[in-house]
């Protein structure tokens, strides 16, 4: 049948895109390793262990997705569960590091957290799912998205405790990142095989894919560009808002991360 003799080099395009995916978060992963080897940066302040989850984790799912592992079909489609897993381990991550540049308060940044997790986890429930059931997870993964992003533009600003220039700089480029990206993950979900069937199964694989790297390498190498805030002679924390002589010319002007 035509049919079946297609299937296999269907799968064997899918695996070459997550194959190629793989690599791209390997990139990321050599970014983070530098930054956490660099011994003139303060680690704890730059919290690159937690920012190594983000290459370090895509790549396994990755890498699963590239052998096939963890793919199931349900209702007739065939649903990556690798990328839901690799979503709910490293959404948050993302969103959260934007919060502890300008050192946010932990419940605003929480909350936050905890709508990105609610997003993925009922984006699972709409993907494998039916029905009534498929569109209210739907719509409640969508409102948990939106929520959250009115939370890292309204309120990371508002509650944020360092907020120097330099900071805010690292913090903007982040936030209007995680804000214009990732907008167009419903888009894409709409378009598939699961929602109106606009793209086909590998087409949505290879959209996800460049979306997934775009999310993650870039946000790594943008945080290793702005390494030097990160330096461990630097007081910005103690400098911000209360005392800016501590810090070097550069700094000097106190700002707020709006
Ligand atoms: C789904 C479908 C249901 C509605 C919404 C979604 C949003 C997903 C997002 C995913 C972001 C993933 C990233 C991965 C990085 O590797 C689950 C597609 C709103 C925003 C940034």
């Amino acid at each position: 049948m035509i049919a079946d003799a297609l299937t296999p080099s269907i799968d064997g395009i899918s695996s070459l895109v997550y194959g190629a995916g793989t690599l791209g978060m390997a990139v990321g992963i050599v970014v983070v390793w530098w930054l956490l080897r660099d011994e003139t940066l303060d680690s704890d302040a730059g919290q690159f262990r937690y920012l190594l989850v983000i290459p370090a984790f895509a790549t396994l799912s990755y890498a699963s997705m590239t052998l096939g592992i963890g793919v199931f079909s349900v209702n007739g489609y065939d649903v990556e569960g690798m990328r839901y897993l690799d979503w709910l381990v490293t959404t948050p991550v993302l969103v959260g590091y934007v919060g502890h540049v300008v050192d946010v308060d932990r419940s605003v940044v929480y909350s936050a957290v905890g709508l990105d997790a609610l997003m993925i986890l009922t984006g699972f429930v709409a993907t494998t799912t039916t029905g009534t059931v498929r569109w209210a997870g739907f719509a409640v993964s969508s409102l948990a998205f939106f929520l959250m992003l009115y939370i890292m533009f309204v309120q990371y600003p508002k509650r944020a405790n360092t907020t120097t220039p330099e900071r805010k700089r690292l913090f903007l480029r982040l936030r209007n990142q995680v804000g214009v990206l990732w907008l167009l993950y419903p888009v894409i979900w709409l378009a598939s095989p699961v929602g109106f069937g606009l793209v086909s199964t590998l087409g949505t694989a290879m959209l996800v894919t460049f979306m997934d790297v775009a999310a993650k390498v870039p946000y790594t190498w943008v945080v290793h560009e702005h390494r030097g805030i990160f330096r461990n002679d630097r007081v910005d924390e103690v400098a911000a808002g209360s005392d800016p002589e501590a810090t070097d010319a550069t700094d000097a002007p106190v700002a707020t991360a709006d």
